[in-house]
């Protein structure tokens, strides 16, 4: 340990939701805490994703802290589904209202962590040279931080101007007048590409797989629905967190193979209209039956074939994989935009894109002349933002070496070779992204300022998950996976997305109440699991 360090009790990586209120729980135990953050400002996603049509897919009323029953009355909604700088105003909002920004450092990159078995602290060291102590090390890093640039030929030779979706310049951008190309067609994309579109004087999408996506019928928020919500919010959200994914919706029982077609059209069209994720929900074998998820797959080629005038445009917009396994994309008129006569879909399964040269993008077939590109390429999800970091565990193991042939961790919280390390709601193994964020995020927090708290107590001064714990843990996600339809599907849920990534189905699917349940289990059997100790290693 340097000499002269600051010392504190934890430190947290990350100003979103997961950081922000990891730290208010830390302050009501009285630890001090440190929070660095790589961003300008709080909120994480929100702070970094400003692409124009940004906006949560799940409903606000729902997308929001339960922690504080003053705060879920105060703050007041203004659509079904909120926009991003509206989440960044209520991220903003709860930071200055429980006074947490004195304890964050701003600007800040954690570059390395390094666990030292003597003192049994972690020496955490940032990119500005500053190096300090804790005991404990929480990651609230996000799931889908670290961005995916691919490694196009010719990327960086473009003359025109280049943005990531998820690096958005904080003053906007005016396409007014360009010819703008997008490269992908995830929820990123969907959500900005019918404002783009509207802008520019010609947008080309470059698309390598076709997408599936639902409409929001985004509008105001209904002030009577959200006073009968405010009336009993704490049941409201009691009775969403029983359901799989922590997301209100109307889930059905019933298979869609035992189920007639016009009854089963006549679901899905149901749904179609109400809009949103829940579309999922229509049946209950949609993830676990390939026939059954044909029946959906077809209702949305149908919807998209009824919507986009020009038949071989519509062809090439037809998704094949099965619906839900990529995540599913709630828009605002994302197959509408390609009737627009100013924008043209470019199909990279029959002209693969070649390169990327000074004056816009080459396929196969012919160049694309630009003003600015877009790269709508998602993320290195779930263990991208941690292994960016040079975390060492015992013995200096680092953490992208302990996961080389694929993450492993216990309920995604923790993993074994690496004491006194928390993750919070976006470690691998655990329902995250599965899951509604915000409650998934303070269920994880409280969780970890639980064993915290029980640690000082009894003056145990490290917490490690036992292999033996992380092997069954692994297994069992594993196992919830296996017969579902997500891992035979090239998506970032399963690392495909990045060039030599292990291919490992990474989120929970066993389902939130399930996990919930488990998780109190642990901790009511004095955290089985978890090997304890009152002194260092
Ligand atoms: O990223 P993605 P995203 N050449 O990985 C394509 C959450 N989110 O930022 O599918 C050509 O989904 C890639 O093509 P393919 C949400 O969980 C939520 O859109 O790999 N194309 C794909 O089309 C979401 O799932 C919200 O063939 C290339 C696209 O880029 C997650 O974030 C909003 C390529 C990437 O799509 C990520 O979404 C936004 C290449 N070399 C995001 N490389 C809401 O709450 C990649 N692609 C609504």
């Amino acid at each position: 340990m340097a000499n002269g360090q600051e010392q504190f009790d934890a430190v947290i990586v990350g100003a979103g939701f997961a950081g922000l209120y990891m730290l208010h729980r830390l302050r009501g135990l009285g630890l001090l805490a440190r929070l660095f953050e790589a961003g300008g400002g709080a909120g994480g996603t929100w702070y970094w994703n400003r692409y124009p049509g940004a906006r949560c897919d799940v409903e606000s009323m729902q997308y929001s802290y339960q922690f504080s029953d003053e705060l879920a009355q105060e703050w007041s909604w203004s659509e079904r589904y909120a926009p991003q700088a509206e989440i960044l105003r209520y991220a903003n909002h709860v930071a200055d209202r429980f006074d947490l920004k004195r304890d964050i450092q701003f600007n800040t990159t954690v570059i390395s962590a390094h666990f030292d078995t003597q003192s049994g602290r972690w020496d955490v060291e940032t990119a500005d040279g500053e190096h300090v102590s804790a005991r404990f090390l929480i990651m609230a890093t996000g799931c889908l931080s670290a961005v995916n640039l691919p490694a196009i030929e010719g990327r960086d030779s473009f003359a025109g101007a280049t943005y990531h979706t998820a690096r958005w310049p904080h003053d906007g951008v005016d396409f007014t007048g360009l010819r703008v190309g997008i490269i992908g067609t995830g929820s990123s994309a969907v959500q900005s590409i019918p404002l783009i579109a509207r802008e520019a004087k010609h947008l080309y999408v470059f698309q390598r797989t076709p997408t599936y996506s639902v409409p929001a019928h985004n509008g105001p928020l209904d002030r009577e629905e959200e006073r009968r919500i405010k009336a009993d919010y704490r049941g409201f959200r009691a009775r969403i967190a029983e359901t799989a994914f922590d997301v209100d919706g109307e889930i059905n029982d019933k298979p869609a193979l035992g189920t007639s077609e016009d009854e089963r059209d006549a679901a899905y069209e149901k749904r179609w209209r109400k809009g949103g994720l829940p579309f999922l929900l229509a049946f209950s074998d949609l993830v676990f039956d390939l026939r059954a998820n044909e029946t959906a797959q077809e209702f949305v080629r149908q919807k998209i074939r009824a919507i986009v005038k020009d038949p071989a445009v519509a062809e090439a917009l037809l998704p094949e994989h099965a619906v839900g396994t990529k995540r599913l994309c709630v828009d605002i008129g994302y197959y509408e935009t390609f009737n627009r006569p100013n924008v043209t879909l470019v199909n990279l399964k029959k002209t693969p894109l070649a390169a990327i040269v000074p004056t816009g993008i080459r396929t196969t077939e012919r160049l694309y002349e630009l003003d600015a590109i877009v790269f709508a390429t998602g993320f290195d999800a779930m263990t991208g933002a941690l292994n960016r970091i040079d975390i060492r565990g015992l013995n200096g193991l680092a953490l992208k070496d302990a996961w080389s042939a694929g993450p492993k961790t216990y309920l995604g919280i923790a993993t074994a070779g690496f004491p006194n390390l928390f993750m919070i709601a976006a470690g691998p193994g655990s329902p995250g992204v599965l899951s509604n964020m915000i409650p998934s995020i303070e269920q994880h927090v409280n969780f970890i300022a639980d064993v915290i708290e029980h640690m000082g107590k009894r003056q145990l001064a490290v917490i490690e998950a036992t292999k033996v714990a992380q092997e069954a843990w692994v297994q069992h996600v594993n196992e919830v996976a296996a017969p579902t339809l997500f891992p035979s599907t090239n998506s970032w849920y399963v690392g495909a997305n990045i060039p030599g990534k292990p291919r490992i189905f990474m989120p929970y699917i066993g389902g939130y109440p399930v996990y919930v349940q488990k998780c109190k289990d642990i901790a009511a059997n004095g955290y089985e699991g978890f090997s304890l100790s009152s002194r260092s290693i």
